[in-house]
């Protein structure tokens, strides 16, 4: 395993811990909380990180030009690949940042760029494993391993099974680039083929989740017949539990 792990029983964020690791020139590193009092998902929102889950940020020194897009797209498949291995079951992933099983939100992921003269990506992991139940803004969009399987999980499994996955991911990712991923991702995906509704910063829009590009962004072929490239958002697919 080439990430030294950290372990820490209470942070207010992984992620915000990984960036004072960063300011101390620490890197190739994972932590991990037992709990977060501040823990954020997308846009500043609150993520739930009781006693029961698994929360973790991995910390890369990356090239200048890297896209963080990918390190999200790889962090959802080892998730989804250790779901498989250890859950027995098949989640899927929700673009951009959801893994999700029936409908319902397992796990979500935070990447942070710090893009400068050295630049490092921080790829933050939230995974319900052993929630028997959710506070009341999320108990109808939630769901944890226990919830689905009836089994509890020990952490340290899914954090080893998470980082192998990860770093197998990387390693094809370096040595033959993004196309094995994405397509990897694709299969995994939901969202395709289906038709969704995008709320977004530069709007709402509706119609068929068509593709991803290479970019990691969503094409969605809009209802009067333009192709719309989404570089960011929230999808919400027909007939899936809204977000
Ligand atoms: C995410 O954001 O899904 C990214 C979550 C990343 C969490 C990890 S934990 C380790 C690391 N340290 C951090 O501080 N964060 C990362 P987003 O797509 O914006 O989804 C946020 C929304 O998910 C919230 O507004 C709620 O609706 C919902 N939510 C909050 N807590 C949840 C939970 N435990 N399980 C499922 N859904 C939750």
């Amino acid at each position: 395993m080439p990430y030294k792990i950290h372990n820490f029983s209470k942070l207010t964020s992984t992620n915000d811990k990984a960036r004072k690791f960063i300011k101390k020139g620490i890197f190739n590193a994972v932590i991990t909380a037992g709990t977060q009092t501040k823990g954020r998902g997308r846009f500043g929102r609150k993520w739930h990180s009781s006693h029961d889950g698994l929360w973790l940020s991995i910390i890369l020194k990356v090239k200048k030009s890297e896209n963080a897009k990918y390190f999200t797209f790889i962090a959802s498949i080892a998730v989804a690949r250790a779901v498989k291995k250890i859950a027995k079951i098949d989640a899927g992933i929700k673009w951009p940042n959801d893994i999700v099983y029936n409908g319902r939100k397992l796990s979500g992921i935070l990447t942070e760029g710090i893009f400068g003269k050295e630049s490092y990506v921080i790829i933050g992991i939230g995974l319900n494993l052993n929630q028997s139940s959710f506070p009341n803004s999320i108990k109808d969009i939630a769901t944890s391993l226990r919830l689905v399987t009836g089994r509890k999980y020990p952490k340290k499994y899914f954090l080893n099974s998470i980082l192998e996955e990860f770093e197998n991911l990387c390693k094809n990712y370096t040595s033959k680039g993004s196309s094995s991923i994405i397509s990897e991702w694709k299969r995994c995906c939901v969202v395709l083929n289906k038709r969704v509704a995008i709320s977004s910063v530069s709007g709402g829009f509706s119609g068929m989740a068509i593709n991803v590009n290479k970019d990691c962004n969503l094409l969605v072929r809009l209802d009067d017949g333009t192709l719309k490239e989404i570089e960011e958002g929230d999808v919400t697919i027909a007939g899936f539990i809204s977000q």
